[in-house]
């Protein structure tokens, strides 16, 4: 029975391999799980106990169980989970939708054998005991002999430089890896990482306000942000079969005063839609390590809702979901927003929902009302921060809600569902900025429409095969992670597409440029997109590894295995491919970048920063 449960178990990591997508060094991944499997099962049968095809059993089911966690998880994120992450397994009911996309075959198979082996078990368990009768020494020796084959292997990797490669990869190494990091990282981190006094006068430099381009056209007025779900760059002026998907959005960007932001990128953490929430409004890099609104939502923040509270604004937020997913209600103090419309302050009837909450006309109808409210608390100007929610994944709106005529090839695929989806976002944004209209706003209030993150994934090959087929070009990380980013702002006589490189890091420096306020008591890792003369850099950590940069030029997607020799780089713009070596800087700059934001949030540094 072991020698069946081992067996299984090595076809298991075979499967694991293929659906994590091990790139590097497969032998010797291979080989230190089949070490692992073969010394657990080696202990198992050495024990003298009576039951110990159920323990056997256990430990099958606790490696296949998380090995199948994993591979969802892979999925989605294109990286392992962490153990941190154990405490949002409460939001796992929420975005069952989104996981049950994620459940094929290939990761299924997994866990399905489960109850089979389990039958198996009960029948045959008991009668196969009587065969395993062997020596003592067998069962001391070999346990033994196993455990020396992974120290001298463990070792060997250490000494070498295939160590960061190989338990980046393997799944017992990974995960042990893991727990320790989890447990004694937060000393190292802020024992070992300082950020020195040049650091900070260069940050606080970064963060002051200078006179540009566009400086204060703003000021006075009151800021809109409209983040909405899922919306990607690509639909933009995109026709499908002559129809124009976003009609309203398209308009927009034609009239004057907008600028439109066409080279900007997401930057997700493990948070998802709260951390483009939160990286936008704050400047600073997301955790890696649990959602930023969950891990700091204690820490001293001074972002957007803060800054402009300081210059007289009110600040409100409204988001049609449960006021707890994301731990927003509870975050949101921190992050300075004095009031939360959340799902409970809404009306709306069965028939106005759609996959996760309040479909977004009804949403922003609603919105007006309270913004009329929030308007009328004093004289001075205020801040709505508005979240949208019906285009989230994966995208099958009501057949009512479906107004593009889609082609049967497209029809239930996930680039036909987005169309829809999007389409419909456009249509209920469109008419909320005509009801701003009615009611004066649109010309007394910067608004600021973005996307929070991806819709459609390239790291999932069906998904990029699709999706290279429709666009006529590579579908790669570049365009998977652009995202829009619009804003209007009256009294501006221009009209300009702004085609520099940033992400949503930048959307505070360059907000806070065109409001014509200044940062003081808070610093920011990102640029002025208007203004900042330099070279500019986006590092994204979700999606692509940590070490991965974006530049005007180049992209570099570090490898899966942690290993920059291993990653691969090219340019966006012929594709072409490039020797990765050559931009080894810019990834240490993304990583150093990365680092001081993670000081900042560890040491909840800006608690005492003046
Ligand atoms: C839920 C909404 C969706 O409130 O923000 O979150 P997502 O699943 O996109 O992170
Ligand atoms: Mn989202």
């Amino acid at each position: 029975m072991l020698i069946m449960l081992f067996i299984l178990l090595n076809v298991k990591i075979i499967l694991f391999m293929y659906n994590t997508e091990v790139v590097n060094n497969n032998i010797w991944v291979f080989l230190m799980s089949f070490f692992v499997i073969l010394f657990a099962l080696a202990c198992i049968y050495s024990l003298n106990i009576k039951k110990k095809h159920w323990l056997a059993f256990s430990f099958y089911s606790a490696v296949s169980l998380l090995m199948f966690v994993d591979v969802v998880y892979y999925g989605y994120f294109n990286t392992l989970p962490s153990v941190s992450l154990l405490s949002q397994v409460g939001q796992v009911a929420a975005v069952g939708d989104s996981i049950k996309e994620l459940i094929s075959i290939k990761r299924l198979i997994l866990v399905l054998d489960l109850p089979l082996v389990f039958i198996y078990i009960i029948r045959y368990g008991k009668y196969r005991k009587k065969h395993e009768k062997h020596s003592m020494n067998l069962r001391v020796v070999l346990p033994v002999i196993m455990l020396a084959v992974i120290a001298g292997m463990f070792i060997y990797l250490r000494n070498s430089d295939l160590f960061i490669s190989v338990s980046n990869q393997e799944f017992f190494m990974y995960h042990v890896k893991d727990i320790k990091n989890y447990f004694i990282d937060n000393e190292y981190m802020e024992g070992s990482y300082r950020l020195s006094k040049g650091e900070i006068e260069e940050l606080r430099e970064r963060t002051k306000l200078t006179q540009g381009k566009y400086t204060a056209v703003g000021k006075g007025k009151n800021l809109i942000v409209i983040q909405v779900e899922a919306l990607q760059n690509f639909p933009i002026n995109l026709f499908y079969d002559g129809q124009e998907v976003t009609p309203n959005l398209n308009r927009l960007i034609k009239e004057q005063g907008i600028l439109y932001f066409n080279n900007y990128y997401q930057l997700l953490g493990r948070g998802n839609t709260s951390d483009a929430e939160f990286v936008t409004n704050n400047s600073l890099y997301p955790s890696m390590d649990e959602p930023t609104y969950v891990q700091y939502e204690s820490n001293t923040f001074y972002g957007l809702p803060w800054i402009l509270r300081d210059n007289g604004y009110t600040s409100w937020v409204f988001h049609g979901y449960k006021k707890e997913f994301w731990n927003r209600e509870k975050a949101y103090v921190n992050q300075g927003f004095q009031r939360f419309l959340s799902e409970e302050d809404y009306e709306f009837t069965e028939e106005e929902v759609s996959g996760f909450g309040i479909i977004d006309e009804v949403f922003y109808k609603q919105t007006l009302e309270y913004i009329k409210e929030l308007d009328s608390v004093d004289e001075n100007p205020f801040h709505a921060f508005i979240i949208s929610l019906t285009s989230h994944t994966p995208f099958k709106m009501p057949e009512r809600f479906q107004y593009l005529d889609i082609r049967e090839e497209y029809k239930g695929t996930i680039l036909g569902n987005y169309l829809q989806a999007i389409h419909y976002a456009d249509m209920a944004l469109g008419k909320f900025i005509e009801n701003l209209k009615e009611e004066g706003y649109y010309d007394n209030s910067v608004i600021a429409i973005y996307g929070d993150h991806f819709a459609i994934s390239s790291l999932d090959k069906d998904q990029k095969r699709l999706m290279t087929d429709y666009l006529g070009y590579e579908y790669d990380l570049d365009e998977m992670m652009k995202v829009p980013l619009i804003i209007h702002v009256p009294g501006l006589e221009a009209n300009e597409t702004i085609d520099r490189i940033g992400s949503q890091l930048d959307f505070l420096p360059t907000i806070l440029n065109i409001m014509g306020y200044e940062n003081e008591k808070g610093l920011m890792f990102g640029r002025d997109l208007i203004n900042y003369k330099g070279e500019n850099l986006v590092a994204p950590q979700t999606y692509a590894v940590k070490g991965s940069v974006i530049t005007d030029e180049i992209l570099i997607e570090m490898s899966r295995d942690g290993v920059f020799e291993n990653s691969r780089a090219y340019n966006i713009k012929t594709r072409e491919l490039l020797d990765v070596k050559e931009y080894r800087h810019l990834h240490e700059k993304a990583l150093s970048e990365i680092n001081k934001s993670d000081y900042i949030l560890r040491t909840d540094f800006l608690r005492s920063f003046k």
